[in-house]
C-alpha cells in the first residue's frame, strides 16, 4: 500500500497534522530525522489510522503515491532548507513539497523558484491554530501553483476547520510566498488584537478599579455580543483563573514581560517596506518590546504621573460600556490595517489575493477566529477592491456610534496615566484617514526648505521649489 500524503517532522505540529489526515481516512507516510520519534509516534497513535512509518527519507519517498505530496513540519529557517534539500534529492518532477512551518515569505519565494527550476512544486502553507488546531482542524493558507493546489486542495480542505456555514477554512491564497505572507499578517493582527484586549483589561483594572474576577465576567458578557471570538473567550478564562500557590489571581503572579517569536515583527518590517501603515500592529509589537525592557522600566519607574488615578464611581459604572465600544472600534481599525497590508503585498508581488476569502478562512481553526470576520468577508464580497473596510456601511456605522466612547476612553487613559497605545494609535489612524487636510503639507514645506526636496501644489500639476534662501519666489522643479 502507498500513502496519499506524507509528513516529515513529527514534533507537536507534524504529529497532530498526520493524525488529522489519518483520522480523515487518508493513509499517511510519517518520517522524522530522529527515527525514535517516528517509532514513538506509531506506538502511541498507530491505531488511529493507516500510517506508513519510514526510517529514511528514501523510504519515505518510496511509500508515497505519485505525484508525491510531502508535508514538512520542522523548525523554520535552516532546518527547513536542510529537509527540502534531502527531499528534493529523492523526489521526481511533478512532486509536491508542502512547507507547513512558519517560514518567512521571502524564504518561501526563494525556495519555490529554486524548486520550480527542478520541476518540483513548492507549496508554502500557513497553518494556524497551534497544536489543537493541527489535530482537530486548523485554518490553512496554502500558496504555490494552481496545479499543486488541484492535487493538494481537497486533502487540505478535508482536514481544515469548518466555518459555521460549513465551508472549509482553507483556500488557495496565491502563487509562491502568498500563503506564508497571509499567515504572517494573520499573526500580526493577532498581536494587535491581544494588545487591545490587554489594554481593555488594564483600563478596567487601573482606571475603573475592578478586580480580575469582575473583569472576567465583563469579558464573558462581551463574548455574547459582537466581540464574540476565541481570544475574548480565553481572556475570560485566564482572568478568572486563580493561582494555586498564592490563592490570588493568576494574572497577578505572571511576570509582565510579553515574549515574541518574530511573525509580528516581520509583519511590521514588511509593512515598512511596502509603505503600508499598520500602526496598530506596530504598537502591539513595540508594546511587547517595551514590556520586556526590564532595565529601562526599572530606571523609569519613579517618573511622575498624574495625581488622580481612579475614575469616580459614577463614571466607573459607564466605563465598561465605553471600553467595549473602544475595543470594537480599535479592533476594526487593526483588522483594516492588516487587510490593507495583504492588499499591498498582493499588488507588489502580483499574487491576486482575494481579501474576502482570507477573512472567510480565518473564521474557524485559527487564533483570531471571530464572529466579526463574517462582516469583513461581506464587506469585500460587496466590493473586492474597496480601499478600506472602514467605509463599509456596517463598519462606518459602528465607528460612528462608538467614536464618542472611544474618545472618552483614550482621554481617560491619558488623564489617568494608563498606557493605551493600541486604542490611541487606532483612533489617530481613524482621524487621520478622515481628515480633509493633513499636516503633511507642512512636512513637505520643511523638506523643501532644508533639502530642496520639492512639493506638489493643490491647484496645478507639476513639482515646485521655493527659493527659501533667496527672494522666496517659486520655480518649477527639475
Ligand atoms: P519545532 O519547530 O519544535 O521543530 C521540531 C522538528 O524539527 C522535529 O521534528 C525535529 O526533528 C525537526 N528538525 C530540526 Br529542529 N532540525 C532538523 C533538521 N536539520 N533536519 C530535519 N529535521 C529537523 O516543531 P513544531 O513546534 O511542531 O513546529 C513545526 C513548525 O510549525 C515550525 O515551523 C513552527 O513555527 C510551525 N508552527 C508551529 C505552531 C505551534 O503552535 N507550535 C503553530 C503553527 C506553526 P528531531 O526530532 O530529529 O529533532
Amino acid at each position: 500500500q502507498q500513502a496519499r500524503i506524507g509528513v516529515t517532522g513529527l514534533a507537536v505540529m507534524g504529529r497532530n497534522l498526520a493524525r488529522n489526515l489519518a483520522r480523515h481516512g487518508h493513509p499517511v507516510a510519517v518520517h522524522n530525522r530522529t527515527a525514535a520519534r517516528t517509532r514513538a509516534f506509531i506506538e502511541e497513535f498507530g491505531d488511529e489510522g493507516v500510517f506508513l512509518p519510514a526510517e529514511s527519507i528514501q523510504q519515505f519517498a518510496d511509500s508515497l503515491e505519485r505525484p508525491r505530496r510531502a508535508i514538512i513540519m520542522v523548525k523554520a529557517g535552516a532546518p527547513t532548507d536542510a529537509v527540502i534539500d534531502e527531499l528534493a534529492a529523492v523526489l521526481e518532477p511533478g512532486d509536491m513539497i508542502v512547507d507547513g512551518g512558519n517560514a518567512a515569505f521571502q524564504d518561501t519565494r526563494r525556495r519555490e523558484a529554486a524548486l520550480r527550476r527542478r520541476g518540483l512544486h513548492f507549496v508554502g502553507t500557513g497553518i494556524s491554530g497551534g497544536e489543537e488546531g493541527a489535530l482537530n482542524g486548523p485554518s490553512i493558507m496554502p500558496g504555490g501553483s494552481d496545479e499543486a493546489y488541484q492535487a493538494l486542495g481537497p486533502l487540505l480542505e478535508d482536514i481544515a476547520a469548518k466555518a459555521d456555514d460549513g465551508t472549509p477554512c482553507c483556500t488557495h491564497v496565491g502563487p509562491d510566498g502568498a500563503g506564508h505572507f497571509v499567515k504572517m499578517v494573520h499573526n500580526g493582527i493577532e498581536y494587535a488584537d491581544m494588545q487591545l484586549i490587554a489594554e481593555a483589561y488594564d483600563l478596567l483594572r487601573h482606571a475603573a478599579g475592578l478586580r480580575p474576577a469582575e473583569i472576567a465576567e465583563i469579558f464573558r458578557g462581551w463574548n455574547e455580543g459582537r466581540l464574540e471570538s476565541y481570544l475574548i473567550e480565553i481572556t475570560a478564562e485566564v482572568l478568572a483563573h486563580t493561582d494555586a500557590a498564592t490563592g490570588g489571581p493568576f494574572v497577578d503572579i505572571v511576570l509582565d514581560q510579553a515574549e515574541q517569536k518574530g511573525t509580528g515583527r516581520w509583519t511590521v518590517q514588511t509593512a515598512l517596506d511596502l509603505g503600508a501603515p499598520v500602526s496598530g500592529i506596530a504598537e502591539a509589537v513595540f508594546a511587547r518590546s517595551l514590556s520586556g525592557s526590564a532595565e529601562l522600566r526599572a530606571a523609569a519607574r519613579g517618573l511622575p504621573g498624574p495625581g488622580e488615578t481612579w475614575l469616580d464611581s459614577a463614571a466607573g459604572d459607564r466605563f465598561a460600556d465605553d471600553v467595549e465600544q473602544a475595543l470594537y472600534a480599535s479592533k476594526i481599525v487593526a483588522y483594516a490595517q492588516g487587510f490593507n497590508e495583504i492588499q499591498a503585498g498582493s499588488a507588489e508581488y502580483d499574487w491576486g489575493i482575494d481579501p474576502g476569502a482570507m477573512a472567510a478562512i480565518w473564521r474557524g481553526g485559527c487564533i483570531i477566529r471571530a464572529r466579526f470576520l463574517d462582516r469583513i468577508k461581506e464587506a469585500y464580497d460587496s466590493d473586492p477592491h474597496r480601499p478600506t473596510i472602514l467605509t463599509d456601511p456596517h463598519f462606518s456605522d459602528a465607528l460612528g456610534d462608538a467614536q464618542a466612547a472611544w474618545r472618552r476612553v483614550v482621554s481617560t487613559a491619558a488623564e489617568l496615566g494608563v498606557p493605551a497605545p493600541g486604542f490611541s494609535a487606532a483612533l489617530a489612524y481613524y482621524d487621520a484617514l478622515r481628515a480633509e487636510r493633513l499636516p503633511a503639507a507642512l512636512i513637505q514645506g520643511l523638506r523643501d526648505y532644508f533639502g530642496a526636496h520639492t512639493y506638489r501644489r493643490t491647484d496645478r500639476e507639476g513639482s515646485f521649489h521655493t527659493l527659501w534662501g533667496g527672494d522666496r519666489s517659486e520655480v518649477p522643479a527639475g
